[in-house]
């Protein structure tokens, strides 16, 4: 069955990788569009400033781009939201009230304690927080939220560890300026710098990575308990967040037995090559993420770097922060809620 979607925030860096993603897939058809107002009333190809490598697709190019209001855009099934959080606070509830179900990116309410942060490798379980959000909200929508880029390249790597008992994790991220949106930081800024700190990003890493690992019983979520301290880093590079990651293990696990865990957990590459950037970021013609399917190159998490110290176990991994980062991870909420029927 096809669904009618629209995006809210449609012209940014996510909300264009959103595009990409969603016109071919098979499930999903674009019919809303939404952006600032000085872009509502005009077709999408003269609204956006289109910085993607496939083009605009034509059956977006002509659309209206509308308002970003629950009454200027009609009917759909589901909306992917890529507002700034700011913006997102104030209108994603109001679309909930209007009845919408809305997959959301932007990085207000993640941590509310009756909204669902889903990545649905790690906790489709957490999907059931909907009932109470709709007992606790008095709505007749819904609000998915995915965590952060730099949290969801981490977490999956961590719950195929979770199985030794994780029992603190250290990380240090090395992010693409992709990531701070087009109009964020440029690579020339910094194109012969790093910058040590990335706004709120080490505590939404440790606070979402916490939340997404933890268990939820059918009416309350409860923390995983391992301790997780991020320090956050921008480097010149214009696509893919690198990770190190060092994770403590109750249970003595050997760089075997996690390569083992991390090979046989849903959406992991272990990348055969030395070199995981060149093997992960042929930009990929047409990305489509599937559930139910191989990952297409862009939308994998690779590991790798596999070591063991004193200390535990220290890895690298890496993900496409728009495409599985962001963008991606919205629709795969997005298809786990079709799946289970709540659209
Ligand atoms: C960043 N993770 O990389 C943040 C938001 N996309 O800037």
């Amino acid at each position: 069955m096809t669904h009618t979607v629209g995006i809210l925030g449609a012209t940014g860096a996510v909300g264009q990788r959103l595009i990409q993603l969603l016109d071919p897939h098979p499930d999903f058809e674009i019919s809303a569009l939404t952006a600032s107002s000085e872009s509502a009333g005009k077709p999408y190809r003269k609204a956006a400033k289109w910085r993607i490598s496939t083009p605009i697709p034509e059956s977006v190019a002509g659309i209206t781009v509308a308002e970003t209001d629950p009454d200027a855009i009609g009917d759909v099934d589901l909306l992917f939201s890529s507002l700034p959080s700011s913006v997102g606070e104030r209108v994603e509830p109001a679309f909930c009230e209007a009845g919408y179900v809305v997959s959301s990116n932007s990085s207000n309410q993640r941590m509310a304690e009756d909204v669902p942060l889903v990545i649905p490798e790690v906790n489709a379980d957490h999907l059931g927080l909907l009932e109470v959000q709709r007992d606790s909200r008095g709505w007749d929508g819904a609000m998915i939220k995915n965590p952060n880029c730099s949290t969801i390249t981490m977490v999956p790597t961590l719950a195929a560890l979770d199985t030794f008992g994780l029992s603190r994790v250290h990380v240090a991220t090395l992010q693409a300026v992709s990531g701070a949106g087009y109009d964020g930081v440029t690579s020339m800024e910094i194109i012969d710098n790093a910058i040590p700190h990335i706004g709120g990003e080490e505590e939404k890493m440790e606070s979402e990575s916490r939340k997404l690992l933890g268990g939820f019983d059918g009416a309350e979520l409860s923390m995983h308990d391992a301790t997780v301290s991020a320090s956050c880093n921008r480097i010149p590079t214009l696509d893919g967040h690198l990770e190190n990651v060092w994770a403590e293990t109750e249970e003595e696990a050997s760089v075997e037995d996690a390569r083992e865990a991390l090979e046989s957990y849903e959406g992991i590459d272990l990348p055969s090559s030395p070199d995981p950037l060149i093997e992960v970021f042929e930009e990929p013609e047409r990305p489509q993420p599937r559930l139910d399917r191989e990952r297409e190159d862009g939308m994998q998490i690779c590991a790798g770097g596999l070591r063991e110290n004193e200390t535990g176990l220290q890895y690298n991994c890496l993900a496409h922060n728009t495409l599985r980062g962001a963008a991606g991870a919205s629709v795969l909420n997005g298809e786990l809620l079709a799946k289970e029927g709540y659209l």
